[in-house]
């Protein structure tokens, strides 16, 4: 019989990609989405007849233990969580409520239901914040720069708690940047890509971006969803790094992506002062050296690969909706 598994934020990047790299794997996939008064699942809508959507929400512990005890899940992959760093300074204490305490209400309908589901935690480069090292590995300390960070870093400890407490498979994924066509438009790759496409074919003229000196480590969604499943099949649970151990600077990914299309990026690029964040995290790079050698775990599309795949799918995009609006 095929495992049953469920992901909650099935909607959001990783969660599509991820659902379509476990049916290939032969699951019976379902996802949690909360409820809303319009459907926002155009990222599955190829999927959509495949998998089985249901209603709940982070915010709702009786909701999730409900929904535990129907599917009676093998693994559980907790993907949902208030994701946009600047977002997390204008509403802190529901980016506390989703993404910190919403691990706990996870782990506790677990305890609850079956000691025995799998469960992965998505956390994030964001904890290292301030880093005290570089390359930044599993045993690097902490140092979060925003609400969003602060709270990743409860839900990773709780997660190792959990795991401490009542020995529950629960493995904690320490994620790097990881980028792709269906990034959300409000993060940095994504809204360089979409520019450069409606730039290149005429819709607009500048790009205003805030800091250009922020360096990260970014890779491609769909290989640091292959990492994710890696983690829970394993003998005993852990926590990896996922990174490719390279950084570029957001300026070298405006000049990489605008160069693509032969454009200067200097003649379209403007800094506007608000969308500096209060604390920044200057510069990120990991060492997934753990995940390579425990899990075999490699990354396989390159920084301009991804940033090229990027561009792409983005001129693809805006020329469909340029016909569409002209029918
Ligand atoms: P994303 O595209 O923003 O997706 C977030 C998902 O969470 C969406 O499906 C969203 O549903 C859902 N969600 C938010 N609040 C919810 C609630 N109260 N109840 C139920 N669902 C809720 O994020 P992503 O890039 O795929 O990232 C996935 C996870 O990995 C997140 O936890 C993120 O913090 C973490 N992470 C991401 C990265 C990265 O570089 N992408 C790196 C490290 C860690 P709606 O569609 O209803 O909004
Ligand atoms: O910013 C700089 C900005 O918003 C990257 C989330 O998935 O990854 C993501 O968080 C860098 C920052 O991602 C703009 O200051 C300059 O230094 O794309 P971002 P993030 O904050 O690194 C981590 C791992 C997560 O876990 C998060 O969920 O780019 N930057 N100008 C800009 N950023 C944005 N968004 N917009 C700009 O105009």
């Amino acid at each position: 019989m095929s495992k049953r598994v469920l992901i909650t934020g099935i909607t959001g990047q990783d969660g599509s990609y991820l659902a379509e790299f476990l049916l290939a794997q032969g699951y019976d996939v379902h996802g949690m989405v909360r409820r809303s008064s319009t459907e926002g699942f155009d990222r599955i809508r190829h999927i959509r007849s495949r998998i089985t959507l249901h209603q709940a929400d982070l915010l709702d512990q009786l909701s999730i233990v409900r929904l535990l005890d129907a599917i009676r899940p093998d693994e559980v992959y907790n993907l949902a969580a208030m994701s946009f760093v600047p977002t997390s300074w204008e509403q802190p204490l529901l980016t506390g409520e989703f993404t910190a305490l919403g691990v706990t209400r996870m782990l506790e309908a677990i305890r609850q239901v079956d000691l025995g589901i799998r469960f992965y935690q998505a956390s994030s480069s964001e904890m290292f914040g301030a880093v005290r090292e570089e390359p930044q590995n599993e045993n690097t300390r902490f140092w979060p720069r925003s609400p969003y960070g602060v709270a990743k870093v409860y839900g990773h400890w709780i997660t190792v708690n959990y795991r401490e407490s009542f020995g529950i498979f629960a493995c904690s994924g320490i994620l790097f940047n990881h980028e792709s066509p269906r990034r959300g438009k409000e993060f940095v790759t994504r809204k360089v890509t979409d520019a450069v496409a409606r730039i290149k074919l005429g819709l607009q003229d500048k790009l205003y971006l805030g800091n250009l000196d922020a360096m990260r480590d970014w890779g491609f969604a769909g290989d640091y969803v292959r990492a994710m499943w890696m983690m829970l099949q394993q003998e005993k649970p852990d926590d990896y790094v996922i990174a490719t151990g390279e950084k570029h600077s957001v300026r070298e990914l405006v000049e990489t992506a605008f160069s693509y299309v032969g454009m200067d990026w200097r003649h379209h690029v403007e800094i506007d002062p608000k969308l500096i964040r209060p604390a920044e995290v200057c510069t990120l790079r990991g060492d997934a050296a753990k995940a390579r050698r425990v899990l075999g775990w490699h990354p396989q599309v390159s920084f301009t690969q991804l940033v090229q795949m990027m561009v792409d799918a983005d001129l693809e995009a805006v020329r469909r909706e340029v016909a569409d609006t002209a029918h």
